[in-house]
């Protein structure tokens, strides 16, 4: 009686993941490949930051004080209370304006400049400014929900950069005069446009559902388009669960990438549905990114 066949798992493995393959962890597999990628895209979140000092998203505990970040970066949120949200955005300002760009940043920032927007773009998630400080080419990164330092209108096309928006900013950091002396911002304080006069002055961040800026989707999208296929993609310090910028991990993989994820913690081997020829390296972005992208030669 010949043996009878072992049971079929393959459909409980791949529903579940159960058993997946594991991405490899090896550093020299990695550069091997990045030396000889032609093209490089890249997906930056909140954990790039980290080292610099800044709470990321999530490490804001999702929380602020006692309120829930992601309740507070919302147009509804802005609506009800601009005081709050401008209170929650000036602290995320004054951090990011102290905090320095750390080794990862600039690592990314060398690579831009050495291999050219061709060869390597960044999509970051962060509004904090500190890849622009690093130095990365602009044309090199995408910033795909805004910064911090620029201002907007909630009803006119009208924005503030550089200084025009600081001078904003000092007017709602100096506790206005008629008030106790308490630092709490009112609701009168919020500046109002002085273009159309009737707006309120926000952040320009993209907040939850709010559609991104056209303009910056559809340079990503002539940058995936601009070849059949993508070599590498780089995710760094994200818990890839904001969207659409997850999107684009499924994007490159799709375009051929081999996926290497950066990121302190353990892999959660169901969530990127990583495989063996992508890579997992769990650590720090500032220790592990220098060291990924050091033997890259252009
Ligand atoms: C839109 C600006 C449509 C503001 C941000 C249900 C399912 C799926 C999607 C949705 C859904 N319901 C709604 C949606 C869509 C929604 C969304 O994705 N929601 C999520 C929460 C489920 N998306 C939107 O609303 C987007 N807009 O879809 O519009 C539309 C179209 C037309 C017309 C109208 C509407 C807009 C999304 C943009 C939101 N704005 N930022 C602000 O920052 O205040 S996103 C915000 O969260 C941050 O900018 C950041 O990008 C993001 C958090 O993500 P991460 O960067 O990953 O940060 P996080 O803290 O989560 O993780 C950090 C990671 O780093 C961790 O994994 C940690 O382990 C790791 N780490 C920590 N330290 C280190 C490290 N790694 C390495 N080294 C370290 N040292
Ligand atoms: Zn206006």
């Amino acid at each position: 009686m010949p043996p009878s066949p072992p049971p079929d798992y393959s459909s409980v493995i791949s529903a579940t993941g159960f058993l997946r393959p594991r991405a490899s962890r090896s550093l020299s597999t990695f550069q091997s490949h990045l030396s000889v990628s032609v093209r490089t895209l890249s997906l930056l979140g909140a954990g790039l930051s980290a080292p610099s000092g800044l709470q990321t998203f999530r490490g804001l505990g999702g929380l602020w004080r006692t309120y829930d970040a992601k309740e507070l970066s919302t147009p509804a949120a802005f609506e009800r209370n601009p005081a709050l949200v401008w209170t929650f955005y000036l602290e995320r300002r004054r951090a990011a304006r102290a905090a320095h760009p750390n080794k990862a940043h600039k690592a990314l920032a060398e690579m831009a400049q050495r291999v050219g927007v061709e060869g390597f773009l960044a999509i970051s998630m962060n509004i904090d400014g500190l890849s622009e400080r690093a130095g990365h080419p602009p044309e090199a990164l995408k910033l795909l929900h805004g910064n911090l330092f620029d201002i907007k209108c909630t009803k006119c096309e009208h924005i503030l950069q550089g200084d025009a928006a600081d001078e904003v900013i000092q007017s709602l950091e100096k506790p206005s005069a008629e008030s106790s002396g308490s630092p709490a911002l009112r609701r009168e304080d919020i500046p109002k446009c002085s273009s159309c006069q009737s707006g309120l002055l926000r952040p320009a961040v993209v907040w939850f559902n709010e559609p991104l800026p056209f303009e910056t989707l559809s340079s990503i999208y002539s940058w995936i388009q601009a070849s059949p296929t993508i070599d590498t993609m780089l995710v760094i310090g994200t818990s890839a669960e904001v969207y659409p910028a997850t999107a684009y991990i499924e994007v490159a993989r799709q375009k051929g990438a081999r996926i290497a994820v950066v990121n302190v913690e353990k892999e959660d081997v169901g969530l990127l549905a990583l495989e063996e020829q992508d890579w997992y390296f769990e650590g720090h972005a500032a220790v592990l990114v220098p060291e990924m992208l050091s033997e890259t030669v252009a």
